[in-house]
């Protein structure tokens, strides 16, 4: 830590971020080969909300919860709203849903058959006018799109169907909301993938306009991807819209974000902190969403989210500590060591007592795990949800 990177500027820089967290984290959720139920789990949309405003009282930065519109679907979208404030969260991304269902088996956006292009495309302007009447800025669709084997279908004239649909779906949206396109190398596609990488979801962006950005969900990529230099690349052209956090070993994992790779979290968290110190990229840097986009299949629910809020803000505290002038002095003069050192040294330095000192400030538990523990939160949701 450097005189121009205090304590307190780091907090000011904590302060500024806020973590979304996706209301289908709270429920069962497992992987196909079985479900274990959580004592406790919450069971409908409204107790995955309240679980979400636990979160969000015990860390204090998680103030709206993510939406998935066919899992959490409601007849009445303002009294979801409602009650998500009388919890004291607002209702955040609202996710189209364009992947279950026996229409889909060839396909959503790209399927070759018109109706069911039309099916999705209704679905995910429904969406877009779900997202206008709970006051939400931002609309994401992640497509299952993509062919299982060579010769089942035309790549490029799927490309031409999804630049269409998705064009529908940009025209409608309302100023001030941003329509999130989300990659995904593959699965459940296993030869071709629709929308396959931040390269794609970048023509797709350009094509589509300025209310179109990426959605960089971290568990997408092949193994080895270097993610903080599609995230530098993405701020650079105003692309990053958004983040899905999760961490990833093998492939679409998603496990706690920042549980198995931190370096590489604290990594992407530099990319962020350096971009906002520019101000060619400081305005895309700070209109970024971060979401969490998780599975927790044998572990609880709640505690996994603060958990990943922590990993988060863990992460990001030490991106902002890293001494930016020692960096760009030792990049200058070559120091190829000197200046990986300024940021191992930032990797290194122990930041709890920074956010213990945050949440001190705003009447936050000093630790969230530990007081979602001792506060009995596990046992009382296991006794009233029984
Ligand atoms: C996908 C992708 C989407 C998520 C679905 C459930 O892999 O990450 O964002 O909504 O899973
Ligand atoms: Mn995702
Ligand atoms: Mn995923």
């Amino acid at each position: 830590m450097n005189a121009s990177n205090n304590v307190e500027a780091v907090i000011g820089g904590l302060r500024g971020i806020e973590i979304e967290t996706p209301s289908w984290a709270y429920g069962n959720s497992g992987t196909r080969f079985g479900v274990f139920p959580w004592p406790g789990a919450a069971r409908n949309v409204h107790e995955r909300i309240a679980d979400a405003a636990l979160v969000h009282r015990l860390t204090g930065v998680c103030p709206t919860v993510a939406i998935h519109v066919i899992w959490d679907w409601v007849d009445d979208w303002k009294e979801l709203a409602a009650f998500a404030q009388s919890e004291g969260v607002r209702l955040g991304a609202i996710n189209g849903n364009v992947f279950q269902g026996d229409d889909y088996r060839l396909g959503s956006f790209c399927h070759p058959d018109s109706r069911v292009r039309r099916k999705a495309i209704d679905h995910c302007l429904e969406c877009i006018d779900i997202a206008k009447q709970v006051d939400s800025d931002v609309f994401t669709v992640w497509l299952a799109d993509g062919t299982n084997y060579p010769g089942q279908d035309e790549m490029r004239e799927r490309y031409r169907r999804l630049l269409e649909g998705f064009g529908e779906l940009h025209a409608a949206l309302p100023a001030g909301m941003r329509f999130l396109v989300e990659y995904k190398f593959f699965e459940p596609a296993f030869y071709s993938t629709d929308l396959p990488d931040w390269g794609t979801a970048v023509l797709v962006c350009r094509a589509l306009g300025p209310q179109a950005q990426v959605l960089v969900d971290t568990g997408h990529h092949p193994l080895g991807t270097n993610v903080e230099q599609i995230v530098a690349l993405l701020l650079e052209e105003g692309l990053l819209g958004g983040f899905h956090f999760n961490n990833r070993k093998y492939a679409d994992d998603d496990l706690i974000v920042g549980s198995i790779d931190p370096f590489e979290l604290f990594r992407i968290m530099g990319e962020i902190v350096s971009a906002k110190g520019d101000p060619h990229t400081e305005r895309t840097a700070d209109a970024i969403a971060y979401m969490i986009d998780q599975s927790h299949n044998i572990e609880g629910k709640i505690e996994a989210m603060i958990q990943s809020v922590v990993n988060i803000q863990t992460a990001y505290a030490k991106a902002l500590i890293v001494d930016r002038e020692a960096l760009r002095a030792a990049q200058l003069e070559g120091d190829v060591l000197g200046a990986h050192r300024v940021l191992t040294d930032a990797f290194e330095t122990d930041v709890r007592p920074i956010l213990e000192q945050l949440r001190a400030e705003r009447g936050l538990p000093a630790d969230p795990v530990v007081a979602f523990r001792s506060e009995g939160h596990e046992q009382r949701l296991a006794r009233e949800r029984a």
